[in-house]
């Protein structure tokens, strides 16, 4: 029970209460009914009348009570009990009280007193074993209240009972300081009303309030409906009603009355009151995990990764890890890399596979134990790195294991052309476009455009075959509907046709008489007999060169396709790579000589892959020729010998004059060797050197001539050199230059002047256009760019571009438009021509054809090279222009071409015709024009300078 019970007086001892009359209430000794001594007050004046007997406590100081209790302790004797009394014995007293504020020490007043109650005994007496009769004890309660002041008196008024007093306590309730829910209640007394006192709680140490916490206190002073509670906190625990710290190795993250709990497998706790366990080394906690869960780490690799390649895609599968890392939130990731070994230092050169690559489902966060991954490339090796991850993983890269698994894609077809479009409709054309197949899977030799009336039901069809992705369908019928289809043609094959595409010609717009149809028709019998001649004749020369010199065995169908007269087929250069066996390509493209035909004389240089020898060779039945034996030194790699093949495999496509040609190749016996024709004065850049200021400018205008000539036979074939400079163009003795070093990677290997950049890869920074530089943009437009500087090593005799300024230098000067100044005496339209080449917008360089045709005009009207760049308007933008202050050279014709006495002239190139100067002297601004002068600025001076340098001339023609 929570009653609290202050005692305020307690009978006991000398009390020194006050009496009223004397003889009334007496103070006596006693025993009570177990026999203990006790003082008592007594009063028993039964035979008496009238009596008024007050006995008076002292003050009692109130304190905070509002309403007091009054317990009496009594015997009274009944009035039966005593003779002779009847009439004056009562068997009742009265208990009284006076409220004040202050001790009034012995004043008494009578009638100040208010009335409790009368007492009366329950019981007189008891009845003993023994048979006597002794007093009982009665046990009275009274309440008093509300008392409002500093203190009170009690008194008991007896008017004529026989009365002993054993006890008196006075107390009052109170509900006593408590902690309930964590909450601690404050001493509280009750309201004297019956209304209950509401008291709020204040939460003990180390915790804090969840809901208020309140209580009721009741005016029996009991707590009543605890309402709310705290909470322990984090790191802490209730025990008796505190919050107590966690002890080491436990841990509490969060706020509430649970226990401390034990720390989870691989962690720990060193300090009291943690909120959570550390973990062990190398065991992690994810983001999302309960401080109660085990530390964890990252899974180990997947296993048994199998691979199954179909075409271009590989199906990826593995089996679970051995070790989960004590998780159950494993997904698996795969990476795709492309890899190649670096031939300088044997280590492995890792890229990204491209991001069109397709992963089904999804790359990372598989489930599943499988992957397929699509639209890789023909041919390609890749490496797959497969990891399992879990939660944990990205807590420790360090710890990530992967299995990897590396593959090589097969040949496949690309896929079927899409996007067919009309751009141009006539009464008998057509012109149509389309969308490269999304997966070429190697380079597109050219596309097989198939159609037919509609009407004829694919009975009679016609084949074409274009480069790019548009045609031109001429010969139609108009007012006819056709359907067609396309499909692309890559070494691997034909892929899959496109989806079938309609087109109608336009309608005939007039009508033909009769009789004027007669004579349409005759033209046009007429016309279909001289195309009938034609194709026959064509097919006659086609088939003849086929025997004699096939080389691409497709050719045949590309020319004839099903007996139709096509599009002359258009040869393209075929990248060895897309070959699945690269020695394939070597005997698909070179001819295997037996080493015994060869005898090799010196060694003439030095090669990336051996050393490069002058010898002969005698095939039979044929004059022996001189020969360049490039050799592939012992103790290669498969690679070295497969990138060595290759410059084989690429120059035996090419036939033209100004391109190195290819003799054959030795690959059955050993050394192998790369045999090619001989170029008697070596590399342009040392020949230059070598004969510095020796010859004529029209003698450097046919070697360049030659370069370019040779630059279209690439660009035509869809051949991007990437490497082009005077090193790597040859000369033979009859000063025609050839373009040579072929090879697919050797601009990044075997080029001294390879720099690597930024994005890796080496480039020959001086002779590169900034997009091949900056994103590896390669084009025929780029190769343009580099002949523009092979152009200025030509006109400046091998002297070194951008002279010994560093790569980073040329890259910074070039990107803010500087560009070369013109060398020493070089003409006018040569130098804009070196300055067209180095447009910064690629699309805006001369096309090789064009800068054949300008060349050209120039050899025939040589008076045009007279007007040096020195001597008329140069750019602003000049790089390191050191012959700005130059004194025009105005000298003659004669002086011009002096040094060309040096060698024979007619020999220097041929199939190029020659102008006196005569021409000079008729040379208009409008013929500037034609031969390619089309800077504004100067055309007046060139025609002045070229007036007066008529006048010098007109004595006689000049000999050339
Ligand atoms: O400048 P050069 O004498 O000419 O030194 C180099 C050397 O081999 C390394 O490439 C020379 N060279 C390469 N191919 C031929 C060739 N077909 N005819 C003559 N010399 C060649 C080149």
């Amino acid at each position: 029970n929570t009653h609290l019970l202050n005692v305020l007086l307690l009978l006991q001892g000398e009390l020194g209460w006050i009496s009223y009359p004397s003889h009334g209430w007496e103070e006596i000794s006693g025993v009570d009914e177990h026999y203990t001594p006790i003082r008592t007050f007594q009063v028993c004046n039964v035979m008496e009348y009238s009596q008024n007997n007050w006995l008076r406590t002292n003050w009692i100081p109130r304190q905070s009570a509002q309403k007091i209790y009054v317990e009496l302790k009594f015997t009274l004797r009944d009035c039966n009990s005593i003779p002779l009394v009847l009439g004056t014995c009562k068997e009742t007293f009265n208990l009284l009280y006076l409220e004040t504020d202050d001790d009034q020490g012995s004043h008494f007043r009578e009638h100040q007193y208010l009335k409790i109650d009368t007492i009366a005994a329950d019981e007189s007496f008891t009845q003993t074993d023994l048979g006597d009769r002794i007093l009982k004890l009665n046990i009275e309660v009274r309440e008093v209240g509300p008392l409002t002041k500093k203190g009170f008196y009690l008194a008991f008024q007896d008017v004529g009972a026989c009365v002993a007093l054993v006890s008196v306590r006075v107390y009052f309730k109170k509900c006593p300081y408590t902690v309930r829910n964590l909450a601690s209640f404050p001493d509280t007394v009750p309201m004297d009303s019956q209304s209950l006192v509401e008291v709020k709680g204040s939460c003990v140490n180390h915790s804090k309030e969840e809901e208020p916490p309140r209580m009721y206190c009741s005016t029996e002073g009991e707590w009543l409906v605890p309402i709310g509670k705290c909470l322990c906190n984090q790191g802490y625990e209730e025990r008796s009603s505190t919050c107590q710290t966690c002890r080491a190795g436990f841990y509490k993250s969060g706020f509430g009355n649970t226990e401390c709990l034990k720390c989870p497998p691989h962690s720990f706790s060193h300090h009291e009151g943690s909120l959570h366990c550390v973990c062990e080394k190398n065991y992690f906690r994810a983001e999302g995990d309960p401080a109660s869960m085990s530390c964890t780490r990252p899974p180990s690799a997947p296993r048994n990764v199998i691979s199954s390649i179909n075409e271009t895609s590989v199906i990826l599968e593995w089996s679970w890890p051995d070790n989960t890392g004590g998780r159950r939130d494993i997904t698996f990731a795969v990476l795709c890399k492309r890899c190649r070994s670096v031939p300088a230092d044997g280590s492995q050169r890792c890229e990204p596979c491209r991001s069109n690559v397709r992963f089904v489902p999804r790359a990372t966060g598989l489930y599943n134990t499988t992957v397929t991954v699509t639209d890789l490339l023909a041919h390609t090796n890749y490496t797959f790195e497969i990891e399992a991850q879990n939660g944990v993983s990205s807590l420790a890269p360090q710890m990530r294991q992967y299995a990897a698994v590396t593959i090589t894609t097969n040949q496949a077809a690309p896929s079927p052309v899409s996007g067919i479009r009309k751009e141009k409709t006539t009464r008998n054309s057509v012109s149509l476009a389309w969308q490269e197949p999304e997966r070429p899977n190697g380079i597109i030799l050219d596309y097989e455009i198939k159609y037919y009336e509609k009407e004829e039901q694919e009975t009679s069809y016609t084949i074409l075959r274009a480069r790019g992705c548009n045609v031109t369908l001429g010969g139609l019928k108009p007012n006819t509907a056709y359907l067609l289809q396309i499909r692309a043609r890559t070494a691997a094959g034909y892929g899959a046709s496109s989806t079938t595409f309609q087109f109608e010609t336009s309608p005939d717009s007039f009508s033909i008489s009769s009789e004027s149809s007669q004579v349409v028709l005759i033209a046009i019998s007429s016309a279909v007999a001289i195309i009938l001649l034609t194709v026959l004749l064509y097919v006659l020369i086609g088939s003849l060169c086929f025997v004699f010199k096939s080389k691409h065995p497709d050719e045949k169908r590309l020319h004839f396709g099903n007996g139709h007269l096509r599009l002359p087929g258009i040869r393209t250069y075929i990248d060895p790579h897309t070959y699945e066996d690269p020695s394939q390509a070597v005997h698909e493209f070179a001819k295997e000589l037996d080493a015994s035909c060869i005898a090799i004389d010196k060694v003439v240089g030095a090669g990336e892959f051996g050393e490069v020898c002058s010898g002969r060779l005698r095939l039979p039945s044929k004059k022996e020729i001189c020969v360049a034996i490039k050799t592939l030194k012992g103790g290669y790699t498969d690679k070295q010998r497969r990138d060595f093949l290759a410059e084989a495999s690429i120059m035996g496509q090419f036939d033209h004059p100004n391109i190195i040609r290819l003799e054959g190749v030795v690959t059955r016996s050993k050394p192998v060797m790369i045999v090619t024709e001989y170029m008697e004065n070596g590399s342009l850049d040392s020949f230059l050197r070598k004969h510095d200021a020796q010859f004529t400018g029209i003698q450097l205008v046919g070697m360049l001539r030659g370069i370019a000539s040779g630059m279209k036979y690439l660009s035509d074939m869809g051949y991007v050199h990437r490497d082009l400079a005077a090193r790597n163009i040859l000369v033979n003795s009859n000063l025609v230059c050839k373009v040579s070093d072929f090879g697919l990677s050797r601009v990044l290997e075997d080029d001294p002047e390879g720099a690597y950049t930024t994005r890796g890869g080496k480039i020959p920074i001086r002779w590169t256009a900034p997009e091949a530089i900056a994103y590896r943009k390669f084009t025929s437009a780029s190769d343009a760019w580099s002949y523009g500087i092979v152009l200025w090593e030509v006109m400046s005799y091998g002297e070194r571009p951008y002279w010994e300024m560093s790569n980073q230098d040329v890259i910074k000067a070039v990107d803010e438009g500087y560009r070369l100044p013109p060398p020493m005496d070089c003409p006018a339209t040569l130098y804009q021509l070196m300055l067209d080449c180095w447009q910064k917008e690629r699309n805006n360089r001369p096309k090789f054809e064009q800068i054949v045709s300008i060349l050209d005009k120039l050899i025939r009207n040589p008076g045009s090279l007279k007007i040096t760049a020195n001597t008329t308007s140069r750019p602003a933008n000049l790089l390191l222009d050191r012959s700005s202050l130059e004194v025009p050279s105005m000298g003659t014709m004669g002086d011009w071409m002096d040094p060309m006495r040096t060698l024979p002239c007619k020999e220097a190139f041929s199939g190029v015709s020659y102008s006196s100067c005569d021409t000079i002297a008729k040379t208009s601004t409008e013929d500037l024009k034609k031969v390619g002068v089309t800077i504004v600025g100067p055309q007046k001076k060139i025609v002045s300078s070229l007036k007066a340098l008529d006048s010098n001339t007109k004595n006689g023609p000049v000999p050339v």
